[in-house]
């Protein structure tokens, strides 16, 4: 009896245990040929389910193969069955596990069917062989097992069975083991009278004759699996053509594959002294990435990965191209996020850095004709025309595409700055409802003829020598032009951190903005309407890139020159 929680949840991995199987046995019902692929592990299954396989094949012989031991039940069921389920973890489509001789005797069938079930895997196939069997292409030993042992352990199985859906595969060894086609016959029959739900004939000849004859011959209303390893010359439609067989199982294909592969790699790689020659012909890491789900395993981090503080989300305005002549060109024309500083991004090392801090939800606002630029993490937003020009405009964009939920704050970072991780770190720990960064260093800046966004706090600046950071909140008082150089305390940076309520009152005055604003107007528009606004100081630990020459210093920071403290 299913309980259903409030998500469903039990309901939908109950159905999950059953629709694989399901899917499988109404393929059996149908005219069709399930076409499985031989798997070993979670990639190769999942590499078959992504070339189109129908159904995956736990195979005995691949999954031995690779843990490098003979396809003899050297292995035990436990470890067949960990293979089989990764597999079946990886994929979507039906996994049909084969379980040898069942691993023993009726009592060792009995554990594998309720195991096997267990584990979601839709379909189990066993041999009629003695235990412990060899691979059916291994010349010498096929010792056949009595027919009313075999019989025991099929009824045995279908009684063991949890489920209706589970099916079991009944394997006839006799043509392998050379005993002909009426002992063949006669075993197949035994078997569906037991209740066994598909025949597996099994043939090792290089043509398909024997198991054409087979085929031809079968009269009982129970499909046919087949395994085209040795007769490869039967194709998929000279197969539906018999119209007895419902399953093919190219078993072992992908395994083998691999080992020329791997093989070629391998010995290149040491033959060249590089893996220059072999790097364009190996799959990208980005490639195995997707294979892991490490893009799914992102977003669950986004949506519910849960530092201790509320989450934080980033919005970086990077519509527009830098006023400067020397950068617009180094960028080609576009962004300013696009520069290159040490062959990495600007954006990139932005994100790295947010990343790096635990915010993982990053929009970048370019504008609508910005082209295909994107960093790998970062989500790209195409500034509308509508919502407003200039830097507001991109801060709106990037907040209708966000879709704040309750909890969430919200960081506005510049695109032209690159700063100290610990400077992110700090301002996380800020709770009030809008938080700038600021700078006491900035004299020596805005003296040397730079314009910088000073601001005026509500604690004084300290003067000389050393500075111990007061625990006292400190608070704007003024920001934009009308700070004058004298009452200035501090230079904003160009992040600011704004909780659920700070976002409301500033998408309040941003839909007032006149063209051309930024957020600095809109901080003054705050403040001026009441809103308290704290301010995070710091002392250096950042640059803005207005400049080729600020790249180039920065640059050279970030390799490791001296910081350099202008006097
Ligand atoms: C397997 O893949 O392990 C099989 C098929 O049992 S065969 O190797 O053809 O016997
Ligand atoms: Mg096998």
């Amino acid at each position: 009896m299913a309980h259903n929680d409030s998500n469903g949840a039990t309901d939908r991995f109950e159905s999950l245990l059953t629709s694989k199987a399901r899917t499988l046995r109404r393929a059996f019902e149908g005219n069709g040929v399930v076409r499985c692929l031989g798997a070993h592990d979670g990639l190769s299954a999942k590499l078959a389910e992504r070339a189109g396989a129908d159904a995956i094949w736990a195979s005995g012989l691949e999954v031995s193969t690779a843990h490098a031991v003979p396809d003899a039940n050297i292995l035990t069921m436990t470890d067949y069955l960990r293979s089989a389920s990764f597999m079946n973890d990886a994929v979507d489509v039906p996994v049909v596990a084969d379980c040898d001789t069942g691993y023993g005797n009726v009592n060792n069938v009995i554990h594998m069917v309720r195991r096997y079930e267990a584990a979601g895997i839709a379909a189990v196939c066993i041999e009629d062989k003695q235990f412990p069997k060899v691979n059916s292409f291994v010349p010498g030993r096929q010792e056949l097992a009595a027919i009313g042992e075999f019989v025991g352990k099929i009824r045995a199985a279908k009684k063991a069975q949890r489920t209706q859906e589970f099916m079991l595969l009944a394997r006839v060894e006799a043509l392998i083991a050379g005993w002909g086609h009426d002992e063949a016959r006669r075993r197949a029959h035994a078997y569906v009278e037991a209740g066994a739900d598909g025949i597996l004939i099994h043939s090792k000849q290089p043509n398909p004759d024997e198991i054409v004859r087979f085929i031809e011959e079968w009269d009982a209303p129970v499909p046919l699996v087949i395994v085209p390893t040795t007769y490869p010359q039967l194709s998929l439609s000279d197969i539906q053509a018999l119209n007895k067989v419902r399953m093919v199982i190219y078993a072992n294909h992908g395994l083998r594959s691999s080992i020329v592969a791997m093989s070629n790699t391998f010995k290149e790689i040491l033959a060249e002294g590089t893996t220059a020659t072999v790097e364009p012909k190996i799959a990208p890491l980005k490639e195995v990435f997707a294979l892991q789900g490490m893009p799914e395993l992102k977003d669950a981090e986004k949506q519910w990965g849960h530092t201790g503080k509320d989450p934080i989300r980033a919005i970086i305005p990077a519509a527009g191209q830098p006023q400067d002549a020397g950068l617009r060109n180094a960028v080609g024309g576009g962004s300013v996020a696009k520069l290159a500083i040490n062959g990495k991004p600007l954006l990139q090392r932005q994100l790295e850095l947010l990343n790096n801090t635990g915010i993982q939800d990053v929009r970048v606002v370019v504008d609508q004709d910005a082209g295909d630029f994107s960093v790998d993490g970062a989500t790209m937003v195409k500034k509308d025309g509508a919502v407003g020009s200039h830097m507001v405009g991109s801060v709106l964009a990037g907040l209708q595409s966000a879709s704040l939920q309750a909890g969430d704050r919200l960081l506005v970072l510049y695109a032209d700055i690159l700063f100290d991780r610990t400077i992110v770190e700090r301002l996380s720990d800020c709770d009030g409802d809008v938080t700038l960064v600021v700078d006491r260093a900035f004299a020596s800046r805005s003296a040397s003829g730079k314009t910088v966004d000073l601001i005026e706090a509500s604690l004084p600046r300290a003067s000389d020598g050393r500075h111990l950071a007061s625990e006292a909140r400190n608070q704007l008082q003024n920001i934009g032009d009308s700070v004058t150089g004298d009452a200035a305390t501090h230079e904003f940076i160009g992040m600011a951190l704004f909780s659920v309520t700070g976002v409301q009152a500033l998408t309040a005055v941003a839909a007032s903005a006149p063209a051309g604003a930024d957020l600095t107007w809109c901080l003054k528009q705050l403040l001026d309407g009441g809103t308290e606004i704290d301010v995070l100081e710091v002392e250096r630990g950042w640059s803005e890139v207005h400049t080729l020459a600020d790249r180039d210093r920065v640059a050279a920071q970030l390799a490791g020159a001296p910081y350099l403290v202008a006097s």
